[in-house]
């Protein structure tokens, strides 16, 4: 008989997917954990291309921008074209959307089987990259809608982030970490690299209702509402009580840290991108759906993130995200 710890507990992600699922939704198929399994498959292929930068022919640029306008590096298309090969023959997946990706890509006709539309940032912070500086993958999962024909593709991705079934990120950093919700909370898993598996490592991760954090580009505070530069005072002042600066120019580790220890990330409208830098639909949309089952909370200055109808593939926003209170105190400031 081996000791009790001879084996240490291992839950994969696909396996807490099923063992939630038999519990909150007997009636789930299996199916969405199938989906989560190629995206899982995606990331660890990603991490292992990261992990060996600088080996292998991926830094630097592709030679051309997207469709943000920016220029693409090589991992950027590696991370993309793995997402969307791991996806592509999941089954289920009718739809993909991606940051690199001009427009949707159709794997299959919506029907009940491939229901879900899956949109992703394939390598947030891809600038990063060549710097050795953590960078992520952040994904959206929605399902198609009942009432609108299978054809009417932008219907069916253009829905507001409260519709969102899943959304998560991977960090790929001193160890690589996922992190994912359903709407029942936040949950997080480590890569064993010695397995090659996503092991549980947090389990209902919730975020501090305050942090003495801020985040922001302070570079362009010239460009910066009048708010928001009232708020940079008084965060600087003495009567805020003392708060400390962190940006790492990278979001998905910006928000990983505000998730864990607390504080806000903010990212406001600027003279020069007056409705802002991020993307709804595949960075502000599931960052906001894991803050808030966190208990945290995510606006756009004026709304909640998750409540923006999206009008458009590639839409900006505003993006004030962490801390209740530390969103609110923001808000004092800044009224869009
Ligand atoms: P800035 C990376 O390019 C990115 O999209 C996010 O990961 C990051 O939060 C933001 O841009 C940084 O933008 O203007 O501060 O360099």
């Amino acid at each position: 008989m081996l000791p009790k710890n001879a084996v240490p507990r291992l839950q994969t992600v696909q396996q807490h997917i099923l063992d939630r699922q038999r519990t909150q939704h007997p009636d789930a198929t299996g199916e969405f954990s199938w989906l989560l399994s190629g995206i899982t498959l995606a990331t660890k292929i990603i991490a292992d291309h990261v992990r060996r930068a600088g080996l292998i022919d991926v830094l630097g640029t592709a030679g051309h921008t997207n469709v943000q306008g920016e220029q693409v590096e090589k991992l950027d298309i590696i991370a993309n074209e793995t997402i969307a090969a791991c996806l592509g023959y999941r089954g289920n997946v009718g739809i993909m959307v991606s940051e690199e990706d001009d427009e949707p890509r159709i794997i299959k006709d919506l029907d009940d089987q491939a229901r879900y539309i899956v949109l992703f940032d394939p390598l947030d912070g891809s600038s990063n990259i060549d710097v050795n500086v953590s960078i992520g993958t952040i994904f959206s999962i929605l399902q198609r809608r009942e009432d609108v024909a299978a054809g009417r593709v932008m219907d069916h991705i253009l829905q507001p982030g409260y519709q969102q079934v899943a959304a998560g990120y991977v960090v790929y950093s001193s160890s690589t970490v996922m992190a994912y919700t359903t709407g029942d909370g936040v949950h997080m898993f480590t890569l064993d690299p010695a397995i090659g598996a996503f092991r549980l490592s947090r389990e209902g991760v919730t975020m501090p209702e305050s942090g003495r954090i801020y985040s922001m580009n302070e570079a362009y505070r010239r460009k910066f509402p009048d708010g928001i530069k009232r708020y940079l005072d008084w965060v600087k002042s003495e009567e805020s009580g003392g708060y400390t600066a962190r940006y790492i120019g990278s979001l998905v580790a910006d928000f990983h840290r505000t998730l864990l220890k607390g504080g806000v990330f903010c990212y406001p409208p600027t003279v020069s991108a007056p409705r802002g830098k991020l993307r709804l639909l595949y960075e502000a949309n599931p960052l906001a759906f894991i803050a808030e089952q966190a208990g945290g909370t995510a606006t756009d200055g004026r709304e909640r993130i998750l409540d923006k109808i999206p009008a458009a593939l590639h839409q900006r926003t505003p993006l004030v995200i962490g801390s209740k209170s530390e969103v609110a105190k923001i808000a004092e400031f800044w009224q869009p």
